[in-house]
């Protein structure tokens, strides 16, 4: 019985890491040497540091901690540890060139391969359930996202291809009332979440009204329409600081051509979608369409308890629609299409409230400052998450297109500093309910 689990998990395991060095090799292999070495941004890394990084933590949690065995490339450690080495400096350090890189990750994989194949998955913690075999696909997964959005940045004819998305086949609109009460956020029980998920914890909250969808091209248009980039009333102070010290009057990546509005989107020009969510926004420019439509950012615990919480049972689940894996049905992830698809286009993933796209499409960013929940311990290391804890860091819920379902889930959080929109990150409006309307 024992057996036949273990036997069960190694086969996912193996599958999860063959699936996403797959991706990892579709982002590195689609241009040259010179590109992978290139710094397509000040805040980008040159993707082959990506890469080997993503072999070094491999190398560092599975083949040495778990495996207790010797080292493959101990001397390179310092170079991919990215508290060591700031973004900047990333391409002036001696990196491994991208053939070594190449072979250096192979190599790797090769004695973890060695390692699943023996390895008990007993009551050590960071064995239980493979659960560092887990952090390490979701490790990877998130850098296959940044350099996705690094090929964003990146200059040049496109590398890249995705499916169309699928059309909007509802309307969806307005707001949802989510009733008050406690619901439990967080969990205590899913094998591979990450340390800032645990542990679950009950959260009570009054009533309030979440848009049913994220905002949309069209919508955010009509904010820039208005005048809402030049005008201070709608923007936090640090938000108009920042608005004029960059300059803002648009989200990233859009262009104004001839008769219109269009974007950029890895290397090729398209006429903007008005019914697809706004992707490209940082904190400070939903926090100010949000104010200026009347409304605010939800909270991270009201975007949960959208996303999670079953009004039949009272029990807060996996997924908007349930426990059941994401399928291409409920949710548009993991970089099967290159954008956002149009609000309407996944009835199938909506809450049994009636709120669409939480997961995947884009990320949508939330009031709330990343910290640990109650009683939270770092686990296996504090640099995930507990060194960015503090009030610099805004929570990001949902995963985007570009985020890999292993890496996403209703209780997962991301996290940046609000002025960023490189990321894939748009978001969705909430509202108190109004006094007169609570009695009904
Ligand atoms: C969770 C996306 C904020 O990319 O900075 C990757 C994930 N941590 N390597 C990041 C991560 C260490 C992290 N985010
Ligand atoms: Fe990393």
């Amino acid at each position: 019985q024992q057996d036949a689990t273990g036997e069960r998990l190694r086969g996912r395991i193996a599958a999860e890491l063959e699936r996403t060095r797959d991706r990892t090799r579709l982002l590195t292999d689609a241009v040259d040497d010179g590109d992978l070495m290139r710094q397509h941004s000040t805040i980008m890394s040159p993707l082959v540091w990506d890469l080997a990084h993503v072999g070094n933590q491999e190398e560092l949690w599975l083949v040495r901690d778990v495996g207790g065995r010797p080292p493959v490339r101990q001397d390179i450690d310092d170079l991919y540890d990215a508290f060591k080495q700031p973004r900047k400096d990333r391409p002036s350090l001696p990196l491994l060139r991208p053939d070594e890189a190449r072979a250096y990750l192979h190599t790797v994989r090769d004695k973890v391969f060695d390692l699943l194949d023996h390895v008990r998955f007993d009551r050590r913690r960071l064995v239980t359930d493979g659960f560092a075999f887990g952090m390490i696909v979701q490790h990877e997964q998130q850098h296959d996202e940044t350099m996705l959005a690094t090929h964003q940045l990146r200059v040049g004819p496109p590398v890249l291809s995705g499916e169309p998305t699928p059309p909007a086949v509802v309307p969806v609109g307005g707001e949802v009332l989510v009733p008050g009460g406690p619901f439990t956020m967080g969990t205590s029980t899913d094998p591979w979440a990450l340390d800032n998920e645990r542990p679950g914890h009950v959260v009570d909250l009054p009533p309030y009204l979440l848009d049913a969808a994220p905002v949309t091209n069209d919508a955010y248009l009509a904010f820039v329409d208005a005048g809402g980039y030049h005008d201070p009333r709608w923007w936090s102070e640090a938000g108009w600081r920042h608005r004029c010290e960059v300059d803002l009057s648009a989200p990233m990546h859009w262009r104004r051509d001839g008769s219109g509005w269009g974007y950029l989107r890895f290397g090729r020009f398209s006429p903007l979608v008005g019914a697809e969510p706004v992707v490209h926004v940082s904190y400070y420019e939903a926090e100010a369409y949000a104010a200026w439509a009347g409304k605010r950012l939800p909270t991270e615990a009201e975007w949960e308890k959208a996303a999670r919480w079953d009004p039949a049972t009272g029990r807060s689940r996996r997924y908007p629609w349930g426990d059941e894996d994401p399928t291409v049905e409920r949710a548009n992830l993991g970089q099967r299409h290159l954008s956002p698809a149009p609000v309407g286009a996944y009835p199938a993933g909506a809450s049994p409230l009636g709120v669409h796209q939480l997961v995947g499409d884009v990320w949508e960013w939330t009031s709330t400052t990343f910290h640990g929940y109650p009683g939270f311990a770092a686990f296996p290391y504090r640099e995930y998450s507990e060194v960015f804890f503090g009030d610099a860091y805004r929570v990001l819920r949902g995963g985007s297109f570009g985020t890999d379902r292993s890496a996403c889930r209703g209780t997962f959080r991301n996290w940046d500093l609000p002025i960023r929109r490189q990321i894939f990150a748009g978001f969705r409006c909430a509202r108190d309910v109004p006094a007169g309307e609570r009695a009904a």
